[in-house]
């Protein structure tokens, strides 16, 4: 079994939720929060046997997109600036851990 965390952004949440469901996944939501632009975001946790990662991953981009934020002038990538800088944000970014052991008693 594999543990798929998926950082999506809180505008794509509800649609990762929904395909998740659809495709028959079974997944946890905690909200979150980034650090960088400390804007919230949504994680969402979903154990599956190992030939179905790729099948998660597939319906976590389908939903998830890439967007553009502004960082106000301040510090952005731990420099000084006096300017707004512009990053990219997403689609989602995914982390795929082993599961010792899974059971629900
Ligand atoms: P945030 O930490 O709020 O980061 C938002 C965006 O700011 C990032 O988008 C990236 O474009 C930029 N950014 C953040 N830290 C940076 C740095 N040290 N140097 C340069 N640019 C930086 P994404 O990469 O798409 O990340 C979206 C969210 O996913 C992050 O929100 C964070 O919550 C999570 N995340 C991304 N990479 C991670 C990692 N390696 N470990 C844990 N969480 C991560």
């Amino acid at each position: 079994m594999k543990l798929v965390f998926a950082i999506v952004s809180g505008d794509d949440s509800p649609a990762v939720s929904k395909a998740l469901a659809k495709a028959g996944f079974f997944a946890t939501k905690l909200a979150s929060t980034g650090s960088f632009l400390s804007a919230g975001n949504t994680t969402f946790l979903t154990c599956v046997e190992n030939h179905r990662v790729e099948d998660v991953i597939d319906v976590i981009r389908s939903k998830s997109h890439k967007r553009t934020r502004v960082v106000p002038p301040g510090m952005a990538f731990g420099v000084e600036t006096g300017i707004p800088v512009e990053v990219e944000v997403g689609g989602a970014t995914i982390f795929v851990t082993d599961v010792e052991r899974f059971e629900k008693v």
